[in-house]
Protein backbone atom coordinates (compact mmCIF):
# COMPACT_ATOMS: atom_id res chain seq x y z
CA UNK A 1 0.00 0.00 0.00
CA UNK A 2 2.61 2.55 1.14
CA UNK A 3 4.78 1.12 -2.11
CA UNK A 4 2.02 2.01 -4.07
CA UNK A 5 1.69 4.94 -2.85
CA UNK A 6 5.52 6.29 -2.99
CA UNK A 7 5.35 4.82 -6.65
CA UNK A 8 2.79 7.31 -7.57
CA UNK A 9 4.62 10.12 -6.38
CA UNK A 10 7.53 8.63 -8.11
CA UNK A 11 6.09 8.86 -11.67
CA UNK A 12 4.56 12.23 -10.59
CA UNK A 13 7.22 13.97 -9.77
CA UNK A 14 9.29 12.47 -13.05
CA UNK A 15 6.25 13.07 -14.75
CA UNK A 16 6.39 16.56 -14.24
CA UNK A 17 9.93 17.22 -14.44
CA UNK A 18 11.93 17.51 -17.56
CA UNK A 19 13.08 14.91 -20.45
CA UNK A 20 16.54 14.07 -18.89
CA UNK A 21 16.99 14.23 -15.28
CA UNK A 22 20.35 14.63 -13.96
CA UNK A 23 21.71 13.52 -17.75
CA UNK A 24 19.92 10.07 -17.19
CA UNK A 25 16.42 9.91 -19.28
CA UNK A 26 13.30 10.40 -17.56
CA UNK A 27 11.22 6.69 -17.77
CA UNK A 28 15.00 5.33 -17.21
CA UNK A 29 15.31 6.83 -13.94
CA UNK A 30 11.78 6.52 -12.67
CA UNK A 31 12.28 3.16 -13.31
CA UNK A 32 15.81 2.91 -11.64
CA UNK A 33 14.40 5.22 -8.47
CA UNK A 34 11.25 2.65 -8.31
CA UNK A 35 13.64 -0.43 -7.15
CA UNK A 36 16.62 1.38 -6.00
CA UNK A 37 14.93 3.20 -3.54
CA UNK A 38 11.22 2.40 -3.14
CA UNK A 39 11.96 -0.77 -3.00
CA UNK A 40 15.57 -0.83 -1.23
CA UNK A 41 17.79 -2.26 -3.82
CA UNK A 42 20.61 0.30 -3.27
CA UNK A 43 20.81 -0.42 0.53
CA UNK A 44 20.58 -3.96 -0.01
CA UNK A 45 23.47 -4.45 -2.66
CA UNK A 46 25.50 -1.86 -0.28
CA UNK A 47 24.90 -4.01 2.58
CA UNK A 48 25.46 -7.45 0.39
CA UNK A 49 28.80 -5.63 -0.23
CA UNK A 50 29.66 -5.05 3.76
CA UNK A 51 29.20 -8.75 4.10
CA UNK A 52 31.55 -9.78 1.33
CA UNK A 53 34.13 -12.28 3.21
CA UNK A 54 36.26 -13.23 0.34
CA UNK A 55 39.08 -11.65 -1.72
CA UNK A 56 37.47 -9.45 -4.62
CA UNK A 57 38.23 -10.70 -8.07
CA UNK A 58 39.77 -7.83 -9.80
CA UNK A 59 39.63 -9.24 -13.12
CA UNK A 60 37.58 -6.93 -16.03
CA UNK A 61 35.67 -9.29 -18.43
CA UNK A 62 33.08 -8.29 -21.34
CA UNK A 63 30.37 -8.06 -18.46
CA UNK A 64 32.03 -5.20 -16.58
CA UNK A 65 33.10 -3.39 -19.84
CA UNK A 66 29.90 -4.54 -22.57
CA UNK A 67 27.42 -5.40 -19.73
CA UNK A 68 26.96 -9.14 -22.04
CA UNK A 69 29.06 -12.18 -22.56
CA UNK A 70 28.54 -14.77 -23.82
CA UNK A 71 29.44 -17.87 -21.55
CA UNK A 72 30.17 -22.04 -21.71
CA UNK A 73 27.92 -24.12 -19.47
CA UNK A 74 27.36 -27.44 -20.87
CA UNK A 75 29.23 -29.38 -23.97
CA UNK A 76 26.36 -29.85 -26.90
CA UNK A 77 25.99 -33.46 -25.57
CA UNK A 78 25.45 -32.77 -22.10
CA UNK A 79 22.87 -29.89 -23.21
CA UNK A 80 20.68 -32.71 -24.93
CA UNK A 81 20.82 -35.11 -21.74
CA UNK A 82 20.00 -32.30 -18.94
CA UNK A 83 17.46 -30.66 -21.68
CA UNK A 84 15.66 -34.67 -21.59
CA UNK A 85 15.87 -34.97 -18.12
CA UNK A 86 13.84 -31.51 -17.93
CA UNK A 87 11.18 -33.11 -20.52
CA UNK A 88 11.00 -36.34 -18.48
CA UNK A 89 10.79 -34.19 -14.97
CA UNK A 90 8.21 -32.12 -16.16
CA UNK A 91 4.57 -32.64 -15.42
CA UNK A 92 3.35 -29.78 -17.94
CA UNK A 93 3.85 -26.72 -18.91
CA UNK A 94 2.40 -23.73 -17.94
CA UNK A 95 1.56 -19.84 -19.73
CA UNK A 96 1.41 -17.45 -16.85
CA UNK A 97 0.73 -14.36 -16.83
CA UNK A 98 3.33 -11.95 -19.41
CA UNK A 99 4.44 -15.21 -20.92
CA UNK A 100 3.36 -14.41 -24.34
CA UNK A 101 5.17 -16.75 -26.34
CA UNK A 102 6.76 -19.32 -23.95
CA UNK A 103 5.61 -22.32 -21.78
CA UNK A 104 7.07 -22.65 -18.53
CA UNK A 105 8.09 -26.13 -17.44
CA UNK A 106 6.67 -27.52 -14.19
CA UNK A 107 9.40 -29.03 -12.65
CA UNK A 108 9.22 -29.82 -8.67
CA UNK A 109 12.49 -31.59 -8.62
CA UNK A 110 14.86 -28.89 -7.45
CA UNK A 111 17.44 -31.47 -6.96
CA UNK A 112 17.36 -31.35 -11.00
CA UNK A 113 17.69 -27.01 -10.95
CA UNK A 114 20.46 -27.00 -8.41
CA UNK A 115 22.54 -29.57 -10.56
CA UNK A 116 22.03 -26.85 -13.59
CA UNK A 117 23.29 -24.31 -11.25
CA UNK A 118 25.93 -25.61 -9.93
CA UNK A 119 27.55 -26.27 -13.01
CA UNK A 120 26.39 -21.83 -14.23
CA UNK A 121 27.99 -20.99 -11.08
CA UNK A 122 31.52 -22.65 -12.28
CA UNK A 123 34.82 -20.54 -10.32
CA UNK A 124 35.22 -18.23 -13.43
CA UNK A 125 31.62 -17.12 -13.83
CA UNK A 126 31.19 -16.96 -10.21
CA UNK A 127 34.23 -14.83 -9.92
CA UNK A 128 32.75 -12.38 -12.38
CA UNK A 129 29.42 -12.41 -10.60
CA UNK A 130 30.94 -11.36 -7.19
CA UNK A 131 33.09 -9.06 -9.17
CA UNK A 132 30.21 -7.31 -11.26
CA UNK A 133 28.10 -6.73 -7.99
CA UNK A 134 30.97 -6.70 -5.10
CA UNK A 135 29.06 -9.03 -3.06
CA UNK A 136 27.76 -12.65 -3.10
CA UNK A 137 24.91 -13.33 -5.10
CA UNK A 138 22.15 -15.49 -5.62
CA UNK A 139 19.59 -16.71 -8.74
CA UNK A 140 16.33 -15.98 -7.09
CA UNK A 141 14.59 -17.32 -9.42
CA UNK A 142 15.18 -19.88 -12.16
CA UNK A 143 13.18 -21.47 -14.84
CA UNK A 144 12.78 -23.84 -18.09
CA UNK A 145 10.82 -22.18 -20.95
CA UNK A 146 9.71 -23.68 -24.55
CA UNK A 147 9.05 -21.26 -27.07
CA UNK A 148 7.32 -22.80 -30.19
CA UNK A 149 7.41 -21.33 -33.84
CA UNK A 150 4.25 -19.65 -34.79
CA UNK A 151 2.99 -17.16 -32.60
CA UNK A 152 3.08 -13.44 -32.71
CA UNK A 153 5.56 -11.44 -31.21
CA UNK A 154 4.31 -9.91 -27.52
CA UNK A 155 6.10 -8.91 -24.34
CA UNK A 156 9.85 -10.06 -23.77
CA UNK A 157 9.66 -10.98 -27.85
CA UNK A 158 9.86 -7.38 -28.59
CA UNK A 159 12.73 -4.67 -28.04
CA UNK A 160 13.17 -3.91 -24.08
CA UNK A 161 15.15 -3.78 -21.19
CA UNK A 162 13.97 -5.61 -18.13
CA UNK A 163 12.83 -2.86 -15.41
CA UNK A 164 14.42 -3.60 -12.55
CA UNK A 165 17.34 -2.00 -10.57
CA UNK A 166 20.75 -1.07 -11.87
CA UNK A 167 22.54 -3.91 -10.46
CA UNK A 168 21.45 -7.33 -11.64
CA UNK A 169 22.12 -9.94 -13.98
CA UNK A 170 20.40 -12.41 -15.88
CA UNK A 171 21.85 -15.78 -17.53
CA UNK A 172 19.82 -17.31 -20.58
CA UNK A 173 20.65 -20.67 -21.02
CA UNK A 174 20.46 -22.33 -23.99
CA UNK A 175 19.75 -25.91 -24.85
CA UNK A 176 19.00 -25.97 -28.39
CA UNK A 177 21.35 -24.40 -31.12
CA UNK A 178 20.00 -21.06 -32.59
CA UNK A 179 20.84 -22.49 -35.90
CA UNK A 180 19.03 -25.10 -35.58
CA UNK A 181 15.72 -23.53 -34.54
CA UNK A 182 16.07 -20.23 -35.45
CA UNK A 183 15.22 -19.21 -31.75
CA UNK A 184 17.51 -16.57 -30.59
CA UNK A 185 18.06 -13.29 -28.62
CA UNK A 186 19.39 -10.48 -30.28
CA UNK A 187 20.68 -7.38 -28.46
CA UNK A 188 22.03 -3.99 -29.06
CA UNK A 189 25.60 -3.02 -27.31
CA UNK A 190 25.61 -1.08 -24.32
CA UNK A 191 26.27 2.90 -26.45
CA UNK A 192 23.60 2.25 -28.40
CA UNK A 193 21.17 0.84 -25.58
CA UNK A 194 21.98 4.12 -24.15
CA UNK A 195 21.10 5.78 -27.52
CA UNK A 196 17.61 4.15 -27.68
CA UNK A 197 17.35 4.88 -24.01
CA UNK A 198 17.87 8.70 -24.42
CA UNK A 199 15.40 8.44 -27.10
CA UNK A 200 12.73 7.97 -24.71
CA UNK A 201 11.66 4.42 -25.53
CA UNK A 202 13.57 2.57 -22.49
CA UNK A 203 10.98 0.95 -20.24
CA UNK A 204 8.20 2.73 -22.38
CA UNK A 205 4.78 0.91 -21.46
CA UNK A 206 4.81 -2.74 -22.58
CA UNK A 207 1.94 -2.14 -25.34
CA UNK A 208 4.27 0.40 -26.90
CA UNK A 209 7.27 -1.59 -27.31
CA UNK A 210 7.81 -2.73 -30.76
CA UNK A 211 9.42 -5.70 -32.71
CA UNK A 212 10.92 -3.43 -35.50
CA UNK A 213 14.87 -2.17 -35.07
CA UNK A 214 13.80 0.77 -37.59
CA UNK A 215 11.31 2.39 -35.36
CA UNK A 216 14.49 2.78 -33.39
CA UNK A 217 16.39 4.01 -35.58
CA UNK A 218 13.41 6.54 -36.86
CA UNK A 219 13.32 8.07 -33.18
CA UNK A 220 17.04 8.13 -32.39
CA UNK A 221 18.60 9.20 -35.96
CA UNK A 222 21.01 6.63 -36.20
CA UNK A 223 21.92 3.06 -37.68
CA UNK A 224 21.36 0.64 -35.25
CA UNK A 225 23.07 -2.38 -35.33
CA UNK A 226 21.91 -5.41 -33.92
CA UNK A 227 23.61 -8.36 -33.20
CA UNK A 228 22.39 -11.91 -32.80
CA UNK A 229 24.86 -14.11 -30.58
CA UNK A 230 25.16 -17.23 -32.37
CA UNK A 231 24.88 -19.89 -29.32
CA UNK A 232 25.11 -23.48 -29.49
CA UNK A 233 23.74 -25.86 -26.98
CA UNK A 234 24.96 -25.32 -23.40
CA UNK A 235 26.06 -21.98 -24.21
CA UNK A 236 24.09 -18.79 -22.31
CA UNK A 237 24.22 -15.10 -22.06
CA UNK A 238 24.95 -13.60 -19.56
CA UNK A 239 24.25 -9.72 -18.88
CA UNK A 240 22.36 -6.81 -17.50
CA UNK A 241 19.22 -6.34 -18.23
CA UNK A 242 17.86 -3.48 -17.48
CA UNK A 243 20.95 -1.54 -19.31
CA UNK A 244 21.05 -3.88 -22.98
CA UNK A 245 18.17 -3.59 -25.29
CA UNK A 246 16.88 -6.70 -26.30
CA UNK A 247 14.53 -8.76 -27.48
CA UNK A 248 14.04 -12.94 -27.84
CA UNK A 249 13.19 -14.03 -31.23
CA UNK A 250 10.86 -16.93 -31.70
CA UNK A 251 11.95 -19.89 -33.86
CA UNK A 252 10.61 -20.54 -36.91
CA UNK A 253 12.15 -24.12 -37.63
CA UNK A 254 11.82 -25.76 -33.90
CA UNK A 255 11.25 -25.43 -30.76
CA UNK A 256 13.75 -23.17 -28.50
CA UNK A 257 14.53 -24.37 -24.73
CA UNK A 258 15.97 -22.11 -22.80
CA UNK A 259 16.62 -22.16 -18.88
CA UNK A 260 16.26 -18.10 -17.46
CA UNK A 261 18.13 -17.21 -13.98
CA UNK A 262 17.44 -14.10 -12.04
CA UNK A 263 20.61 -13.05 -10.41
CA UNK A 264 20.45 -10.69 -7.72
CA UNK A 265 23.01 -9.77 -4.84
CA UNK A 266 23.19 -11.58 -1.59
CA UNK A 267 25.03 -11.29 1.77
CA UNK A 268 25.66 -14.85 1.65
CA UNK A 269 26.87 -17.46 -0.69
CA UNK A 270 24.36 -18.53 -3.20
CA UNK A 271 23.97 -22.29 -1.89
CA UNK A 272 23.18 -21.11 0.87
CA UNK A 273 20.58 -18.56 0.34
CA UNK A 274 18.87 -20.99 -1.88
CA UNK A 275 19.07 -23.02 0.91
CA UNK A 276 16.92 -20.28 2.82
CA UNK A 277 14.84 -18.99 0.14
CA UNK A 278 13.94 -22.48 -0.51
CA UNK A 279 12.78 -22.92 3.50
CA UNK A 280 10.73 -19.05 2.81
CA UNK A 281 7.53 -18.16 2.14
CA UNK A 282 8.12 -15.86 -0.96
CA UNK A 283 5.46 -15.74 -3.71
CA UNK A 284 7.49 -13.28 -5.80
CA UNK A 285 9.76 -16.64 -6.62
CA UNK A 286 6.63 -18.52 -8.14
CA UNK A 287 5.57 -15.50 -10.11
CA UNK A 288 8.98 -14.85 -11.36
CA UNK A 289 9.67 -11.26 -10.09
CA UNK A 290 11.66 -9.01 -8.09
CA UNK A 291 10.81 -9.59 -4.36
CA UNK A 292 8.43 -6.73 -3.79
CA UNK A 293 11.06 -4.88 -1.10
CA UNK A 294 14.89 -6.01 -1.04
CA UNK A 295 14.14 -5.85 2.99
CA UNK A 296 11.99 -9.08 2.30
CA UNK A 297 15.06 -10.92 0.83
CA UNK A 298 17.62 -9.37 3.65
CA UNK A 299 15.14 -10.44 6.53
CA UNK A 300 15.55 -13.90 4.73
CA UNK A 301 19.22 -14.10 3.82
CA UNK A 302 21.15 -12.11 6.45
O1 LIG B 1 13.53 -15.03 -24.60
C1 LIG B 1 14.50 -14.30 -24.78
O2 LIG B 1 15.41 -14.56 -25.58
C2 LIG B 1 14.60 -13.03 -24.00
C3 LIG B 1 13.82 -13.10 -22.73
C4 LIG B 1 13.69 -11.78 -22.08
O3 LIG B 1 14.15 -10.79 -22.55
C5 LIG B 1 12.93 -11.65 -20.81
O4 LIG B 1 12.31 -12.62 -20.38
O5 LIG B 1 12.95 -10.56 -20.23
FE1 LIG C 1 14.22 -9.21 -21.10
Amino acid sequence: MLIELADKLIRLRTRLSPAMMGGQPRLVRETYDRYDRLRGYKKYLEFCRSRLDRPLPQENTDLHEKGLEIVRIFTPEEARDVMQKAYSLSTGFTSRRNAGNRLYFEIKDERFYLQVLERIFSDEIDARIVRYFGSEYVPFWYVMQESRPGSRPSNSFLWHCDRGPQRWLKILLYFTPTRDTGGATVVLDKEESELVAKAGYTFCKTRDRTSDIRDLENRIGHPLHIMTPELDAGEGILFEPSQIMHRGLIPDKAPRVIMQVQILPSPIHWRKALQRLQQAVMPERDELAFPTHASRLKKILA
